[in-house]
């Protein structure tokens, strides 16, 4: 396999207008029949050989113009047929047959259940038939489906149904028509014999969208959310940016086995069942807010993606970032603003700088890539949606929301490029964001240190930056970089205005008069940047900053400090064999009035509470060790809940349930607490805590609440843990999402036997190692969610990795590849368990790998 460069882009030599599919669906396989109108693309030089991609598939026949040709008429190769010289305007007819009923990678066609359902982007389309798969094609597509009427009652393709009727010998079919052009990763198509609920939004402009969500059937009662969710997201985006839906009908297919959340496709979208179903016993307060995000976001793409589109993978944050974009700024007006922010500054901070600080790294436009499904990260994602976050704040709200729909005017029905999009910004705002640019083209997070001197009245702020080397870039250049900055006294009243200073050089100063008293500073408030601050407050300084500052992100941000300055101290002498360092009374007595006068976000409180996660203090370490670090959050987590027993179980009691289940802000916020509360009283083993988190268990009417007391037992021996877990196994076996729960927990207790307790479930026939949920609940949950066992000193934690890698890989290499990403960042862990993983990435090395964990592995080793 080849690596493909950015650089190397060049236009589609032929443009393919039209597009009719026609799918013939047996037991025994698949047949494909397709026809393109292809002319030879204008703007293209050079060759005129027409390239196109296709594998995994049986090839029957190629025709021009109604024409046969013979098989020294194309070159068939392992991923493409290529034609010599066609005319340059023809009609293309190409049969070939697929087997969905055995592709275990979930690309292309395949089957989930009694469902047969597509999966196209980036390039499935090129496993269902040839086609040049690049979504700088883009075409009007056609599809006829033909099935066995008993076994696919439902028949489904993008578009409008436009026929449908009996095909005779008990099979029907059904035709429909796309009328906007798109790329082929859009394409979808589901056949099944599925339940459905269904609804109706009517647009702004008066018109009527009929809104149909299929699962198998039985589930449909676990659907009302998520449609519910969507008709909330076309709202918003008709209120927010002027944005109303384009086709006739809204159609969604939740299916069991998919290898992520969801996918946008054309009036179809098809979901992984866990980003649709949430029933108040089935589904926490997380997994409801995780379905109306995933299903706002596939909506936000009908604009951001598919009406405009990517010309080629490298733009992949195009869509990407822009839409997870319009996701955040969706959620935060769902209400706690400051809470959901810092959900978003946290999967940044614990997962997107990791991944910035590691082998992987890559600019949000990646310059060259092996499998471009490797490239579906939380930088073109989630970092690649702070950058648009900093030119909305540059810009000022309503100039930002005008410079969007300039930028979806300007480029309807196109593919385009990330630098297209900052064209149409520069445009529409007037902002220069020449160096801004910087933020697409380098990898690696900036350091910004902050330091002051105060004088005469007088304050001096000075800024500098700079990006350690990555491993695909040497030299960084300054960034243009948005700090916002508050000041307070020592009464935490605010000192003059909030201002955001922009740095853009790898050192400035900037100088405020006229203090009585050297104030307190909030800096990077909101997060309004992805860098990492060095700027050492006092403990009395945070103390004072969590207590006062009027924006909830920065609250939180000084309590994390606060905990981090011990923890990070902590950790450090336990990893040199040193007594272990006590955390300051400062740090008490803030918990004490934060629990006095907590604020009226219970969400906020709890997040307050809540101890950095062991990634965030291990982020504080070129190398991390894993155990000093777990043992410094144990051990300050138990002082707490030791000093504030009492405060814990009078919180506890006052934010236990009072009456049935709604998902709302408040009791959401509400839950929290109450689930934090159990925890800190269960990291001691208080009096009362086992059989009182049993009761919660039994009487709980939620599934929050049942894993709220779940979580508490997880890691206690003794009688209540057990019954609660062999009630929750019973009560949810017909329940596959539920169950990876319960996968979930089994994998991440602490206890001694962990790793043969989890070979001992990869066994289990609850787990089926064809899904992907399964395999993430049961690998994932072991690897992210039972430091101790993973990193256990024998390296035997990696070694079942690594094992259940190579196993995987010869299925499903999407998932095999994300599971390597586990053990790739070996060097940011000191050793020994930093070499006993490389030992296993190398062992993968020595093996026949897929492309896609091929180049994670190589890219972990170099
Ligand atoms: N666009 C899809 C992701 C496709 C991943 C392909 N490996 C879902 C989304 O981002 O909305
Ligand atoms: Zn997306």
């Amino acid at each position: 396999t080849q690596r493909k460069y950015r650089a190397d882009y060049q236009p589609p030599a032929y443009l393919i207008d039209d597009v009719a599919l026609d799918f013939d669906i047996r037991d025994t396989g698949t047949r494909v029949r397709g026809q393109y109108q292809v002319r030879r693309n204008p703007d293209a030089a050079g060759a005129a050989a027409l390239q196109l991609d296709g594998r995994d598939m049986q090839l029957h026949s190629v025709a021009i113009d109604g024409r046969a040709l013979g098989a020294d008429e194309y070159e068939l190769g392992e991923h493409a047929l290529v034609i010599a010289a066609p005319p340059s305007q023809f009609s293309l007819t190409i049969e070939n047959e697929i087997d969905p009923e055995h592709n275990l990678a979930l690309e292309g066609l395949y089957r989930s259940g009694d469902i047969l359902c597509t999966q196209c982007e980036a390039t499935g389309f090129s496993r269902i038939t040839y086609f040049p798969d690049r979504p700088d094609v883009m075409s009007r597509y056609t599809t006829r489906i033909e099935a066995d009427a008993d076994q696919y009652p439902v028949l489904l393709a993008n578009g409008n149904c436009v026929e449908s009727g009996d095909a005779g010998a008990g099979r029907h079919y059904a035709v429909f028509e796309d009328p906007f052009a798109k790329p082929c990763y859009l394409f979808a198509l589901v056949a099944g014999d599925l339940g459905m609920i269904r609804d109706s939004y009517t647009t702004a402009s008066g018109r009527e969208v009929d809104l149909r969500l299929y699962t198998e059937h039985g589930n449909e009662d676990q659907c009302d959310h998520a449609m519910a969710s969507l008709k909330q997201a076309m709202a918003w985006d008709e209120d927010t940016y002027g944005l109303e839906y384009d086709l006739d009908s809204y159609v969604t297919v939740a299916v069991g086995s998919f290898n992520m959340g969801a996918m946008e496709n054309k009036g179809l979208n098809v979901f992984n069942t866990a980003c649709i179903f949430a029933r108040a016993d089935t589904a926490t307060d997380g997994d409801f807010a995780l379905v109306r995000d995933v299903v706002a976001h596939e909506y936000f793409h009908n604009y951001t993606g598919n009406r405009v589109t990517c010309r080629d993978w490298f733009q992949l944050s195009l869509k990407e970032g822009l839409t997870v974009y319009r996701e955040h700024q969706f959620a935060i007006d769902q209400g706690s603003p400051g809470v959901t922010r810092i959900g978003q500054v946290r999967t940044i901070r614990e997962v997107q700088f990791p991944e910035d600080g590691g082998p992987r790294a890559h600019p949000v436009r990646p310059e060259s890539y092996v499998e471009m499904n490797n490239f579906y990260t939380i930088t073109v994602y989630e970092k690649g949606a702070e950058v648009i976050r900093m030119i909305a704040q540059m810009a000022g709200r309503d100039a930002f929301l005008r410079a969007v729909r300039h930028y979806l005017d300007k480029h309807d029905g196109q593919a385009v490029t990330i630098e297209d999009f900052v064209v149409a910004m520069e445009e529409s705002t007037g902002l220069d964001l020449d160096q801004f640019r910087r933020w697409y083209a380098q990898a690696g997070t900036p350091r910004l240190t902050l330091t002051t001197e105060f004088d005469q009245n007088q304050l001096r702020v000075r800024l500098t930056q700079s990006t350690p080397a990555t491993p695909d870039q040497s030299e960084k250049q300054p960034f243009d970089i948005p700090v916002a900055l508050a000041m307070f006294d020592a009464q935490g009243l605010p000192v003059g205005e909030p201002q955001v200073l922009r740095l853009n050089q790898a050192e400035q100063q900037w100088q405020f008069d006229g203090f009585d008293a050297q104030p307190t500073i909030s800096a990077l408030r909101g997060f309004t940047a992805p860098v990492k601050l060095d700027y050492p407050q006092s403990d009395a300084e945070l103390a004072r900053l969590m207590a006062f500052d009027s924006d909830p992100v920065s609250r939180w941000d000084a309590a994390q400090a606060l905990y981090l300055n011990t923890l990070v101290a902590d950790a450090r002498a336990r990893g040199a064999d040193q007594p272990p360092a006590a955390a300051p009374q400062a740090l008490f007595d803030a918990i004490e009035s934060l629990l006095a006068t907590p604020p009226d976000d219970r969400a906020l409180l709890a997040e307050m509470l809540t101890l950095p996660s062991e990634t965030r203090i291990g982020e504080q370490f070129d190398a991390t060790d894993v155990f000093a670090v777990n043992g410094a959050r144990r051990a300050l987590k138990q002082e707490i809940a030791r000093r504030f027993t009492g405060l814990f179980e009078t919180l506890r009691d006052a934010h236990a349930a009072s009456g049935p289940y709604v998902f709302d802000v408040a009791e959401s916020g509400r839950r929290r607490v109450f689930a934090l509360a159990l925890d800190y009283l269960a990291a001691i083993d208080a009096p009362g805590i086992r059989d009182h988190a049993l009761a919660v268990y039994n009487d709980a009417d939620n599934m929050t609440d049942r894993m709220a007391a779940l979580g508490a037992l997880r890691d206690l021996t003794g009688d209540a843990r057990t019954r609660a877990m062999t009630d929750f196994a019973e009560r949810w076996a017909d329940y596959p999402l539920v169950m990876d729960k319960w996968l979930r927990l089994q994998a991440s207790t602490r206890r001694d036997d962990a790793i043969a307790q989890v070979r001992a479930l990869l066994e289990d026939a609850r787990f089926d190692f064809t899904n992907p949920n399964r395999v993430r609940a049961l690998l994932g949950g072991f690897a992210r969610g039972n430091g101790e066992a993973f990193h256990h000193a024998d390296g035997q934690g990696y070694q079942l990795l690594a094992d259940e890698i190579l196993r995987l890989d010869r299925l499903n290499p999407q998932l095999a590849a994300a599971l390597a990403g586990l053990l790739a960042p070996w060097r940011r862990y000191a050793s020994p368990q930093g070499t006993a993983m490389r030992e296993q990435l190398t062992r993968l090395a020595a093996s026949d790998l897929s492309a896609n964990t091929g180049e994670i592995v190589a890219a972990g080793l170099a």
